[in-house]
This record gives structure tokens, sequence and C-alpha cells, in this order.
């Protein structure tokens, strides 16, 4: 292996170090001291290798070692730091140190490059601070206008450019990512499913990455006393959010062919035990990798709070957030990298991302792909999520060869 797996050790345990939640799982919400430490450590790690660093529109990083060509499109790799509450050691963390380690072996081995080579850190994959996924390669993608950030808060109410500013992030690279600047985007992640486990193999080349569309649904009754209210007197705005919630089960799983719904968020006001529920918000996130299928879903899921809120004579809201499209990554690509796990002995399979990524909002843009690693028993978004070191390794040397290869 050109790759050195104990570096690739120490950065994942150098960057977990930067933790808000040591006594449950990894939490780095983006712009927070812990997010900034792990940032300030990666970049420090591509500054010893001679990277140029820039600071980029929506609160990305990208650290490029230049090509012979420098008017030429540039091969990107990377991911993303930022985590959910109590999640994982990996999701995302993979992606950057791989594309780090790969950074340091092409200087070191003096690999000869004609197109730049970028490695690059999303901000604000998760949305777990911002409530707003894919963020940063939204912005820098353009896909989400700048000035819509004054309007995307945390739940203190800072907005995103505030937090930027607060983080003393300053943009020193203002572009968007255009067809134009890019040859290929490739990101290798966590499978964070149990396929590649199970069919006993270590690499995943993902073809298509499954569409998200995320919503905030608000339901509005009526508080009232827990005690002096009959039954056939109240606007349970809980009651109804309840009975929508266990439709959206009984939805997914009747429509079936791979679509998935959950509700992961609730809040309910005044949230005393002697009130009955005025106010209930919770979130909504459904997905499928067909387009049709996930618009059909959202519409009866609609048309299902409609029906009971109205039934019970309570408002309701449904607030679209952030969303992506189901897309399909680059043949040419998922090729490439088939080709060169053949070459290293390594079991490859195609498989299609039920997780939402970066790269897919790249799709558009340039020739995207994604490289997985198994996640022992699919676990992922949880303390107990786990990729072993080797598997990392032969990830790190498939998005070596390929980003070698393309940038040739
Ligand atoms: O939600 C997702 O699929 C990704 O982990 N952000
Ligand atoms: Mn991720
Ligand atoms: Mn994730």
């Amino acid at each position: 292996m050109a790759v050195q797996i104990e570096r690739i050790r120490k950065d994942i345990d150098f960057i977990n170090k930067f933790n808000a939640s040591p006594e449950r799982g990894i939490t780095r919400q983006t712009f927070s001291k812990e997010y900034q430490a792990a940032v300030d450590y990666v970049v420090k790690e591509l500054k010893y290798i001679g990277t140029e660093i820039s600071y980029c529109r929506g609160g990305n990083i990208k650290a490029r070692l230049p090509g012979t060509d420098g008017n030429a499109p540039a091969v990107m790799m990377g991911s993303h730091l930022d985590t959910v509450v109590h999640g994982g050691r990996f999701d995302g963390v993979v992606g950057v140190v791989t594309a780090l380690e790969a950074a340091r072996v092409i200087t070191e081995q003096k690999i000869a490059h004609r197109l730049p080579i970028d490695v690059v850190v999303f901000a604000e994959e998760e949305g777990s601070r911002f409530n707003w996924g894919l963020l940063g390669s939204s912005i820098w993608t353009g896909q989400l206008d700048h000035s819509r950030l004054e309007n995307i808060k945390d739940s203190g109410g800072v907005t995103y450019p505030e937090a930027t500013a607060r983080a003393g992030f300053e943009v020193s690279d203002e572009s968007m990512l255009e067809p134009e600047k890019l040859r290929a985007m490739l990101e290798v992640h966590i499978e964070q499913g149990a396929v590649l486990e199970k069919k006993g193999c270590r690499i995943g080349l993902v073809e298509a990455i499954a569409g998200i569309k995320h919503f905030d649904i608000t339901i509005t009754g009526r508080a009232d006393h827990a005690g002096t209210t009959p039954m056939d007197a109240r606007a349970d705005a809980l009651q109804a959010a309840a009975r929508i919630i266990a439709s959206v089960e009984d939805i997914a799983q009747e429509i079936g062919a791979h679509t998935v719904a959950t509700v992961g968020r609730i809040a309910c006001e005044p949230g005393q035990s002697n009130v009955i529920p005025g106010i209930v918000r919770f979130s909504l996130d459904v997905r499928n990798p067909d387009e049709t299928v996930l618009n059909s879903a959202i519409t009866t899921i609609n048309q299902t709070v409609k029906d009971i809120c109205d039934n019970r004579h309570l408002g309701f809201e449904i607030t679209p957030l952030g969303s992506v499209q189901p897309v399909s990554l680059s043949g040419e690509i998922v090729d490439l990298m088939e080709e060169k796990a053949r070459e290293k002995n390594i079991r490859s399979l195609r498989i299609v991302s039920g997780a939402g990524h970066d790269t897919a909002l790249f799709a558009e843009l340039a020739a995207a792909g994604m490289i997985f690693v198994p996640s022992a028993n699919g676990r992922s978004h949880c303390p107990e999520e786990f990729t072993r070191l080797e598997d990392i390794g032969l990830g790190c040397e498939v998005l070596l060869s390929t980003v070698t290869a393309l940038a040739a």
C-alpha cells in the first residue's frame, strides 16, 4: 500500500478528540469550537505538505496541489467534518482523512499531475446545527442562493453568516464552483448501511444517490387545562401530530420501492404535563432514489396532514427545507474506480446510496464519484458507528489511483 494507514489512524483519532459530547458519541457542529479545532488540524496538515489554502463561499475550505497546467479544471476530493448530535467517528471524517493522506502520498512520491488536485472540506453537510443539510456545498455550487443564508438560523437564532463571522472564517475565494473549473469530484465515505458487509465486499462504487426532501411541520391547536377540558372539546395539537407521524411510517411501507420516511425531531408547546399541547413542530425526512416515487410519497403525506388537521379543526403549516434530487453518478468514474480496485485485487460492488452526500450536488457540474467502505452492522449516525482501518486504507488506495489517473 502506498498510503500509510497509521497516519490515517492518527488523523481520525486527532480529529475526534474535538468533540462536544465525549460522554456519548461525537458531536461536532459547524463553526463550533470543536469544529474549528478539527478544521485547524486538517488545514495545518495540508499546509505542511505545501498546499495553497482557500476559504471559500459557504464556509467551505479548499487546499490545492497545483498541477503543471494552472488553467486546467481541477480534480476535487474530500468530504465533511461536521457530525450529527451524538454521532459516530467516521461519517465524513473518512472522506477528509483519505483525501488528506492521498495528497500526502502525491506530494511525497512527487506524482506528476497536469490538473490541479483540490482537497475540500464541506461545511454543514449534516444540517445538525442549521437544520439545512448540504448547506455549504449548496452555496458553493450555486444550488442555494447566498442571500437565503440570512434566514437560516440555529436554535439560538444565530444566522449562518453570523456563525461564519464569529468563527473567524473570512472568505478568500468568492468564486462559485462551475463546470469549466471542475474535472471530477470524488468522495470516500462509510456506507452507513450493511450491503457491503453482507456481500463480503470491501469497496462500494456508488452509481446513484437517493433524493431527499426535508420539511418542518407545525400543527396548531389550542392550549387548555388538562383537567377541566372535556375530551370532546379539545384542540390537541399532539394528538393530531401523533396520528400524522404514525401515518408517515404506514405510507412509506405501503409505497415501498426503497422509500424511507423519518420524523427525527419533535417539540411540543408549552410542554407541560397539565396543559393540552397548543403547538407541535416536527421534522420530516423522506427519501427515494426515484424522483417520481419520492414526490408521490410527499403528496400522500401532505394530504394526510391536511385530512387529519381539517378533521380536528386544527391549523397546520408544512415548510420545505433543504432538498436534493436523486442523482446518477458518473459511469466513467465508476468504471475507472472498478478498474483500479481490480488492479489491486479488491472485491468491489456497485451500489446505490440511501444516505445523502455533498457529491450529489456535483453530478451536474463534473464527473462525480463516491467510494464506500463497509460500516460494521450497517450502523451510522450513532456512537456504535464503526469502520475498519484496513478498509479505510483500501478506500484511500482506490481514491489515490483514481485521482492521479484523472489528473495525469
Ligand atoms: O442525512 C444524510 O443522509 C447524511 O448523513 N447527511
Ligand atoms: Mn456524511
Ligand atoms: Mn451523516
